[in-house]
């Protein structure tokens, strides 16, 4: 591992391993969490974004939390799900950077999560970066010649 390479690929942008928003499964804000969950268990995630109508980034939510609801003492009680909207039972306490930040603050954040959302200066959401995206880049800038 070269100095200058190490130097490359940490100021890197972001961007430039970011899944665009177009790709990334997200709920909205007001959705009931009975979609919140459809969305979770079809598209296989255990969180996803939470955006507003604006497509503005407001959090993310996951299956645990969602379950954690509806667990009655011998089952969970799915019909509940319908009347509960998906923004109090949102995490709000969530890094994110913007597409100008470099990998090294991607790598930075994913240690504790993983995936980070990417957003403007505005708070509109571009996309996010996964730890496996970031794990690709680094194996193939430093152990293979291969894309
Ligand atoms: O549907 C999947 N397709 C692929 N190719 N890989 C998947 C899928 N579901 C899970 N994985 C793998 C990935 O390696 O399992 C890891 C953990 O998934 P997670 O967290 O617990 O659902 C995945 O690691 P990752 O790609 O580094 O993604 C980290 C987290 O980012 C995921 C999920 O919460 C979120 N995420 C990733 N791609 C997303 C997404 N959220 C919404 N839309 C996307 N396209």
């Amino acid at each position: 591992m070269s100095t200058l390479q190490d130097k490359q690929l940490a100021d890197m942008p972001i961007k430039e391993v970011m899944i665009p928003s177009e790709k990334v499964a997200h709920v909205q804000m007001n959705n009931p969490l009975e979609h919140a969950l459809l969305v979770l268990v079809k598209s296989g995630y255990s969180a996803v974004p939470v955006l507003d109508v604006d497509f503005k980034l407001k959090g993310t939510i996951g299956k645990t939390i969602i379950l954690n609801q509806i667990l009655g003492l011998e089952r969970f009680e799915f019909e509940k799900l319908s009347d509960m909207r998906v923004h109090p039972f949102m995490n709000v306490d969530i890094p994110h950077l913007t597409k100008e930040m470099t990998f090294m603050d991607g790598l930075n954040a994913s240690i504790n999560h993983p995936f980070v959302c990417v957003s403007d200066a505005e708070g509109y959401f571009d996309g996010i970066v996964t730890r496996r995206a970031m794990l690709k880049r680094i194996k193939r800038d430093y152990y293979t010649n291969k894309p």
